[in-house]
């Protein structure tokens, strides 16, 4: 560390953190040592183990004050408040983020190094709160989103399910790749507390009485469990409440476990255990689907009925109140598809429990919910089947019969015009009578005051395809959010040394709270100086990737190679098999080579990881194919220095952190129309990483803003898929010939014996490439090319990395967010004084 003394004492430049911390033995209070020596006393624990309970115990306490605080504030002036469903949350590391949010890294800092402790040694320590899967998808956004809500202040909270096993760890074995559980939750956790005095039933199965009343079945306990989030220099610290299933005491049959039935005796139990066991359990059988439309039911009333207790306790000694002012108080964001059973669920309690009529029940709900959409696949959003809903939820299907049922009285009466179209636009879909579904992506748009893309093109298609029937009833409904990720920790804390330079050049540290602000690194993207300290901390953050590579794989990397990265879901839409193809190629192109050439070729390591669904065998052969490229290519000496293939397994947040900074090339290769929007790619231009991409999702704005030259575009556009995929049918599509060179590569063994006929064969024929890979193939290699030319110039391309950061001002969560609560939510800031 640099030591620098004034006359004021001494500042302390701790690179690690991107902090000079003035001097730093005066600003570390008592309290931090006393509990790093309270937990020394523990000796039989690890030093970072008693380094991280010290920290979060002291961290903790202070969100805790924080917290209510909040909570008491926003109970006093009662302003209308969003409530932000999701099934998924991928929270990540908490420490260094609460750390840094509360402005307490220059205090923790010296302490540690003291006991040479730094807070990146409390990653495998602080897991908790991976609830999502690590796709960098609607769970990601779903935390940047609370982040930001803290940040600006809003009054806003997050619901979801607190899962057991939130992920599985991936571990790479000679068959390919084999995941295995991780339970987060049974570990000690400081960062949530059991809220025992926050408890709601929650019904399923049973029927309807005459009254119309939901009678019988099994009633569940979901017992609250509160997370506090920091926002970035303020006190406000807002809360996400997680829900866990639970059976009462008095449900367990003690008499049968006496007579030795101990199973039955505790039937109710083991079921709840069963709801919040894993994330997205498998949905091919019926018992998955049973169980997927548990829980999405179970968030949804736990959450609704907790809505409803904390506005009518804000109402009460405030005089008569209507049920009319509920959508003035409360603002429901479904995230997905997912929740949308939030919607009969707020029908049925305010009519049956409440006792109001259908049509002020349906304004109310109507005026209560909006919704953001995800997936623009017709095939992708989710469908129950009606018998298995009529089952579980009998009262919800009968509501949603009813809002069906007005639905196409509205239409008969006011749209004939429409009527051929009804069949699309209803939520039942009977058409198959062996399979009538319920379509919840029809009961968003029916239901919801708003319903938004998160993306400029994916909103644009949802307006032109997907829920274009709709759009002529209803014009001003539809909008776009365009996402954005959090800059605190997807810049400042995640790549520290790449911060402390934009600081130091911008001459303010706003930029964290007001990315629009990088755009003025546009002025010193030529400015030598900026340049060298720019390449200075990403070799910096390269090496230590190439560190970490060779400690978890064996393989060594030069860290001036390009490093090239694909970290994203592993899924035949996101394509990592063109990635690997294109790899193949370069290898046989080097091959060819003669060593003279080679030198002049830039050296590329080309890293890959993701998780994926387990029973996905096609993408679990890519990675197969993945590692068996990597054998040869990384053992063969005549491409030695010249390219590197890995596969990382286990990419997760705490990854992320050492990849991310690293990466100078990221892959965002979906066939055009597939990525809504996608986050990571936001995250990777963000900290100056350059994009390989398709017009696709947020490619198409990070390109525009970034300007094309540097933006390694390339592929169909989507509106030409339809018609390239109609001319692959018939016959008409010529491949590029090095795609047949480098599938038949494969074939020949040279990447060893494993049959990737199944894989391979899932390219070839009229009906096979559905993601075109064929088609997009030669315009990669191209762009490829450009980027192997770039590269070649270190100039141009630390000022195409310079640029790229600047261009990303525009995708900060806190902007996205601050559009929701002005364009939809219609909630004003509500900051602690
Ligand atoms: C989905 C979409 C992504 C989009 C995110 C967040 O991700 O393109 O960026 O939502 O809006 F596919 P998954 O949750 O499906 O990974």
């Amino acid at each position: 560390d640099d030591v620098v003394e004034d006359e004021e004492g001494v500042v302390v430049v701790y690179p690690e953190y991107g902090l000079e911390v003035r001097n730093p033995l005066s600003e570390t209070p008592k309290e931090i040592y006393s509990n790093i020596y309270y937990y020394q006393r523990f000796s039989a624990f690890r030093m970072d183990t008693q380094g991280f309970f010290a920290a979060a115990r002291h961290i903790r306490d202070r969100l805790i004050k924080q917290w209510n605080e909040t909570f008491l504030h926003f109970h006093k002036l009662d302003p209308k408040q969003t409530y932000y469903l999701s099934m998924e949350y991928v929270q990540g590391a908490a420490l260094l983020n609460a750390l840094g949010n509360l402005n307490l890294l220059p205090r923790y800092v010296y302490p540690l190094l003291r006991f040479h402790l730094t807070i990146t040694n409390f990653d495998q320590l602080d897991k908790y709160g991976e609830l999502g899967n690590e796709n960098g998808g609607l769970g990601r956004l779903a935390s940047c989103f609370l982040d930001s809500m803290a940040t600006l202040n809003l009054p806003a909270w997050g619901y979801g399910l607190r899962y057991r096993s939130g992920l599985f760890k991936q571990r790479v074995t000679e068959q390919g790749l084999e995941e295995i559980g991780e339970d987060w939750v049974d570990k000690f956790s400081p960062w949530e507390v059991a809220r025992h005095d926050v408890v709601f039933p929650v019904r399923f199965y049973g029927a309807v009485d005459g009254s119309r009343k939901w009678v019988g079945g099994e009633v569940l306990q979901a017992l609250a469990y509160d997370v506090p989030i920091p926002g970035y220099k303020t006190k406000n610290t807002i809360s996400l409440r997680l829900w866990e299933a639970r059976a009462r005491a008095q449900d367990f049959n003690l008499s049968q476990f006496n007579d030795g039935q101990h199973e039955s005796a505790a039937q109710l139990h083991s079921r709840a255990r069963l709801i919040c066991a894993v994330l997205c359990p498998g949905d091919a059988t019926e018992k998955g689907k049973l169980l997927r439309l548990k829980q999405q039911y179970f968030l949804c009333s736990a959450s609704l009925q907790d809505i409803i207790v904390r506005f009518k306790e804000r109402r009460s000694g405030k005089g008569p109140w209507q049920w009319s002012e509920f959508p003035c108080k409360v603002a429901v964001q479904l995230n997905g598809t997912h929740p949308s059973l939030a919607i009969p669920e707020l029908m049925r309690l305010l009519m049956d429990d409440e006792g109001l009529g259908w049509d002020e029940a349906w304004d109310v709900t109507t005026r209560t919910f909006a919704y953001t959409n995800h997936n623009v696949l017709p095939e992708a959003l989710d469908k129950w089947p009606q018998p298995l809903m009529s089952n579980l939820l009998p009262r919800h299907m009968e509501i949603i019969r009813g809002i069906d049922d007005r639905f196409l009285a509205m239409i008969n009466a006011t749209r004939p015009d429409l009527h051929h179209k009804l069949a699309a636009m209803l939520i039942l879909d009977d058409h198959d009578p062996h399979n009538p579904v319920v379509r919840m992506a029809n009961l968003c748009v029916l239901s919801s005051h708003t319903v938004n893309g998160v993306s400029r093109m994916q909103s644009e298609i949802l307006k032109a395809e997907l829920f274009a029937n709709y759009v002529c009833i209803w014009p001003t409904k539809f909008q776009n959010k365009t996402n954005g990720i959090t800059p605190r920790r997807w810049l400042r804390f995640l790549n520290p040394g790449l911060s402390y330079v934009i600081t130091k050049w911008l001459k303010t540290d706003k930029w964290i709270t007001n990315l629009e602000l990088l755009s003025g690194l546009r002025n010193f993207a030529d400015n030598a100086d900026l340049q060298q300290e720019w390449q200075f901390a990403r070799m910096s953050c390269k090496k230590r990737l190439a560190r970490y590579i060779y400690c978890e794989t064996g393989v060594y990397t030069d860290a001036y190679c390009l490093f090239d990265v694909q970290v994203k879901q592993i899924h035949e839409c996101k394509r990592q098999l063109l990635n690997i193809l294109g790899v193949i190629h370069r290898y046989k192109i080097l091959k060819e080579m003669s060593a003279y050439q080679r030198k002049h070729a830039t050296p590329r390591f080309v890293m890959m990881g993701g998780k994926l669904c387990p029973t996905d065998t096609h993408a679990k052969q890519i990675v197969k194919l993945v590692n068996d490229v990597g054998a040869v290519v990384n053992n063969d000496p005549d491409v030695n220095g010249h390219l590197k293939v890995v596969f990382v397994p286990n990419y997760n947040v705490s990854l992320a952190r050492k990849v991310i900074p690293a990466s100078e090339l990221s892959q965002h290769i979906t066939t055009a129309g597939m990525e809504v929007s996608g986050t990571s790619n936001i995250k990777f231009a963000l900290n100056g990483c350059l994009i390989i991409g398709t017009y696709d999702g947020a490619n198409v704005e990070i390109r525009e803003e970034i300007g094309e030259e540097n933006f390694f575009v390339f592929g169909a556009r989507a509106d030409q898929v339809p018609r390239l995929r109609k001319e692959r049918e018939n016959g008409m599509f010529k491949p590029d010939p090095r795609f047949e060179e480098a599938k038949q590569l494969i074939r020949s063994g040279a990447f060893g014996n494993y049959d990737y006929t199944p894989l391979l064969d899932s390219l070839e024929g009229n009906s096979g490439d559905v993601f075109l890979l064929g088609h997009d193939f030669s315009t990669y290699l191209d762009a490829q090319a450009r980027v192997d030319d770039a590269y070649m110039d270190p100039k141009r391309w630390v000022k195409m990395s310079i640029l790229s950061t600047a261009a990303c001002s525009n995708f900060s969560s806190d902007r996205t967010v601050a559009q929701y609560a002005k364009e939809i939510w219609n909630i004003q800031q509500c900051r602690l004084p």
